[in-house]
């Protein structure tokens, strides 16, 4: 395929209620989206980047120029096979993952389109539904997060994580259990802990958690590997795995025992799906994170979350945890039992409302092909 243009967007959408985690608070999604064109479609792609570089070293704008400057250009010089080639395409651009992400899954999307089959398919997904979580920010009171939580278990969510920072953790999450005894828990500390804190882990190890996700520096696997060993319920490293073979060291190291594989944190789908089998040949369970993704990047990761080592429920809740409005129609829904169906549409387009993304879009450019 050749493509003949690429759209940039920035867009964002109000959530639903503020995101807090450890390292701030989000109170509005933003994204820039990826249209890539050729032969008369149009394939949609998301670098689900936040305004500031908190979570990693991307924003909006990192992401806006890289593509616009470098990665957009690296791609439209000449015509691609198949969308794994796009990493290829762009491994001389350093890091820059999310900006990478949402241009391979526009490529991807095109190519869905092209050929009549699923992402699913074209993945080697191997479920229709999958198991999904909520992932819950901190709230003002203890009160206030017992209530969230009450109303996604009553929706049928099968696992909550909550975020923790240093002084909203162990006893938080001991009331969160008086609470909810029985629930499939989890907390994500988005690195904000060192090794001399490792008694708060300790002390969470009695409270039968699925596990703990991130809790010292994003690159630190030697610290994770020594609180690993102190520890019982099994570490999940999110930030620092940016790429497969760091799921190799972190899983050799015993800097963790599950891993959690987001495909924009590391550079587009064909990464993640490197990083869920090299987790699977160690024998090491994965599950699917997310940044607040649009419907736009959550299709494609519900349709990644079908391989077969994703054996933990994902952070890929309905539109409706999100967005009064998602982008996508129809939207991502909640089944009763806990589940959400896998994608079968010919990639994501077909849902996307261009209507409803024209309404969130707050800046664009077309980069056309020389
Ligand atoms: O650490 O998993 C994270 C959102 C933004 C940035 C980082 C993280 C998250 C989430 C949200 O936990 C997961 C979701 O998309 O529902
Ligand atoms: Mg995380």
């Amino acid at each position: 395929m050749r493509l003949e243009a690429v759209e940039l967007r920035v867009v964002e959408l109000p959530l639903r209620f503020p995101f807090e985690t450890s390292f701030g608070r989000e109170e509005v999604k933003h994204a820039v989206l990826v249209c890539a064109y050729s032969g008369g479609l149009v394939g949609w792609g998301e670098a689900p980047v936040m305004a500031a570089p908190l979570y990693n070293e991307e924003t909006v704008e990192t992401a806006w120029h890289v593509l616009r400057d470098f990665l957009v250009p690296a791609v439209l010089a000449g015509p691609l096979e198949h969308p794994r080639e796009v990493r290829a395409r762009l491994r001389h651009v350093r890091r820059h993952h999310m900006a990478k992400a949402g241009l391979e899954a526009a490529v991807w999307d095109l190519f869905a389109q092209q050929q009549g089959r699923s992402l699913r398919e074209l993945l080697g997904g191997v479920r229709d539904r999958v198991e999904v979580g909520v992932s819950l920010g901190i709230e003002p009171t203890v009160a206030d997060l017992v209530r969230r939580v009450e109303s996604f278990v009553a929706q049928g969510y099968r696992r909550v994580k909550v975020k923790i920072r240093p002084g909203w953790d162990v006893e938080v999450v001991r009331e969160l259990r008086r609470h909810f005894p029985e629930l499939p828990l989890q907390v994500d500390a988005n690195s904000a802990y060192t090794l001399d804190q490792a008694s708060v882990f300790e002390e969470m190890d009695d409270l039968g958690l699925l596990l703990v996700e991130q809790p010292l520096g994003e690159d630190d696997l030697v610290d994770h590997a020594k609180l690993q060993s102190r520890l019982r319920t099994p570490v999940c490293l999110d930030e620092s795995i940016v790429h497969p073979h760091d799921a190799r060291k972190a899983l050799e190291l015993g800097s963790c025992r599950v891993v959690n594989v987001k495909p924009a944190r590391l550079g587009g789908l064909a990464a993640a799906v490197e990083t869920h089998d090299v987790c699977a040949a160690l024998g090491a369970p994965v599950w699917c994170g997310g940044m607040l993704e649009t419907g736009i990047g959550r299709l494609a990761n519900l349709a990644l979350a079908s391989l077969p080592n994703f054996r933990l429920p994902g952070d890929l809740s309905a539109s409706d945890r999100y967005f009064e409005e998602d982008v996508v129609d129809p939207p991502v829904v909640l089944e009763r039992d806990g589940m959400v169906q896998v994608p079968t549409e010919a990639g994501v387009a077909p849902r996307v409302r261009t209507d409803r993304v024209d309404r969130v879009t707050v800046r664009r450019e077309r980069v056309p092909a020389r």
